[in-house]
């Protein structure tokens, strides 16, 4: 394939509900997105960093900056050395050299993978080898300032169909909320997400939610501290699902070979990009760790990969793949809708979704145009 030229631009886009987790507080989403040029087709992939580095060390500034100073003209280099050769696959081995940075490196290759497809008249879920037309879906529910108002959130979210409540915690917000829910919508799917807030002297705090029979515990420690849920994976029956920690497929076949976790939240932009998301997939299904997709508040750009990547086999779970109406009051594309608890897997060739210009337009708050040729 051809690139002639690159676009980042960054958008912000109001949250229907301000979003917090033991890191913070999100009430805007300050998204980077990349528009792919080639001769052919055009590709759009989205960043999933935040305007500030809490859930990891990137940022939408951070990554924009990244893709403009280093990777963007390594593409440039690699294009004009490969000719009709270069693709999607390529990016990554481009980019090996750069450290970290995967949630930017993963914007670029998704919207290269996404002009691919497109020319070739091939969809994601086809791409990425899925095997359903629609996705189960679950939803993850911030702090509130009371229980009260929890648990009318987690009312409301089941009365949308959700099949599965996600509740985030932190020290001072778990066993009570989590009890709350439980006494209150019986034998729901619930599970929690501490976002690492923990820490080795909490394991008998965590031990007390065992009570409560959850589906999972996710990310309880530091993201570096595998040996530490491989610790707490023996003295709590609560299943350990890993989120941060699992930064690439090298890292994931370390924590189910330490016992640090039983299932794994796949979410692709923080391994670096779908291709890699899926390896991590095939790790997981020889080993029989069920995984399934979390979530960074996409928009419909990155809802539309992340459902197409939840239909692959291996997904057992259902992901926080929740429809757009639960961030946006208007999406950058066509909404994702709920029904009987599923979003239908696009069909159409590449993402099967296409940003709505005025919407993107209105939304923009900068923007670049990097040409492969200059
Ligand atoms: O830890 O899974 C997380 C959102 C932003 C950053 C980290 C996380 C989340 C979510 C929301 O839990 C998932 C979603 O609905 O997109
Ligand atoms: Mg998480």
């Amino acid at each position: 394939m051809k690139l002639t030229g690159i676009e980042t631009r960054i958008v912000e886009m109001p949250l229907v509900t301000p979003f917090r987790t033991s890191f913070g507080t999100e009430t805007v989403r300050q998204v980077l997105v990349v528009r792919a040029v080639t001769e052919d087709a055009e590709g759009w992939g989205e960043c999933g960093a935040s305007e500030s580095p809490l859930y990891s060390s990137e940022y939408t500034g951070g990554a924009a900056d990244v893709l403009e100073d280093f990777f963007i003209p390594e593409i440039r280099t690699a294009q004009r050395q490969l000719g009709d050769d270069f693709d999607a696959h390529r990016i990554a081995p481009v980019l090996a050299g750069f450290k970290g940075h995967r949630l930017a490196k993963s914007s670029l290759e998704t919207a290269v993978l996404d002009a691919q497809l497109r020319a070739q008249g091939v969809s994601f879920a086809a791409a990425l080898g899925a095997v359903r037309d629609s996705v189960p879906c679950g939803v993850s529910l911030g702090i509130t300032d009371t229980i009260d108002q929890l648990l009318d959130t987690v009312a409301a979210s089941l009365e949308a169909g959700y099949l599965r409540i996600k509740l985030k915690i932190e020290p001072g917000w778990d066993v009570e909320p989590v009890r709350a829910v439980r006494e209150r919508f019986g034998d729901i799917d619930l599970q929690v997400d501490a976002n690492a807030a923990y820490r080795r002297s909490d394991f008998r705090l965590l031990a007390r939610l065992d009570a409560f029979d959850l589906t999972l515990f996710e990310q309880p420690l530091p993201s570096d501290d595998l040996l530490g849920h491989a610790a707490l994976a023996r003295v709590i029956s609560t299943p350990i699902c890993l989120d941060e920690s699992i930064t690439s497929s090298r890292a994931a076949a370390a924590a189910i070979e330490l016992g640090a976790c039983s299932i794994v939240n796949i979410k692709p932009g923080r391994v670096g990009g779908y291709l890699e998301a899926r390896r991590i997939h095939d790790l997981c299904a020889a080993h029989d760790v069920p995984v399934w997709c979390g979530g960074m508040l996409e928009t419909g750009i990155g809802r539309a990969a992340n459902v197409a990547l939840a239909a692959l086999p291996g997904f057992t779970l259902p992901g926080d793949t929740s429809a757009s109406e639960r961030y946006f009051a208007t999406d950058l594309t066509e909404p994702f809708r709920l029904e009987n608890g599923r979003i239908s897997v696009p069909k159409g060739p590449g993402l099967g979704v296409t940003p709505l210009p005025e919407v993107l337009e209105r939304f923009t708050v900068h923007r670049e145009w990097n040409s492969m040729s200059g």
